[in-house]
């Protein structure tokens, strides 16, 4: 298969992306880090807190705060969650500042305000006294623009007792390892259906799966 040398920095590029997140009103009306950089590919990940919601994200333009910029971003009026695990994420497409403010009654004006990339000559300090200013708090008349709001799984945390000791998650990874090795023709066919295991055992059906995997 031919890869150009465009697909090949395409794929780097995925790989070297990282998420960049940003907390929104959590514990208080403002964004943090409300400065940050990111790179092309990266995604700006939103954590929408429930303090004092809802909340939103538009990109504004530096010299006109309050205001959806021409090529706005709006993630809609979101309530979030105790844990900000109510998101909203948009991937970064060049590295021009990135001004953004929320539109939820005067909170722009108020101070909750942010950038990503700022120039050198300009800060968020300067936006956020120029917002002090604004006449008025405007939002996109869209309820959301690009990007995408998903609430994200909470970590569910599985008990597994082994030899009577505490849960671990290394053990249970070892155990699931096990299913599927024993799943493949070996000859126990012991389960890890979250019952109590001896360690000797998992490690001996690992053998023993280790051996058929080698005899087929
Ligand atoms: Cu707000």
């Amino acid at each position: 298969m031919f890869y150009s040398i465009i697909n090949v920095l395409v794929l780097a590029a995925a790989v070297f992306a990282k998420t960049v997140s940003i907390d929104v009103a959590n514990g208080a009306l403002n964004f943090n880090p409300n400065t940050t950089t990111a790179d092309v590919g990266d995604v700006l990940e939103f954590h929408f807190y429930s303090f004092a919601a809802p909340h939103s994200v538009v990109k504004g333009d530096f010299d006109s705060p309050c205001m959806p910029a021409s090529n706005t971003f709006f993630s809609g009026y979101i309530d979030g969650t105790p844990s900000g695990n109510d998101t909203y994420s948009i991937t970064v497409k060049s590295t021009d500042p990135i001004w953004f403010y929320c539109s939820a009654h005067k909170h722009c004006q108020n101070g909750m305000v942010g950038v990503v990339n700022p120039p050198s000559n300009m800060t968020i300090a300067m936006y956020a006294v120029a917002a002090k200013q604004a006449a008025s708090n405007v939002a996109p008349a869209s309820t959301m623009i690009s990007g995408y709001h998903t609430t994200m799984p909470t970590t569910t945390t599985i008990s597994l007792s082994v030899n009577g000791n505490s849960s671990s998650s290394m053990m249970q990874t070892i155990a699931q390892a096990t299913s599927t090795i024993t799943g493949k023709g070996a000859a126990s066919s012991t389960s890890t259906g979250g019952g109590p295991m001896n360690t000797a055992g998992v490690f001996g059906v690992m053998a023993a799966g280790g051996l058929a995997a080698l005899m087929v």
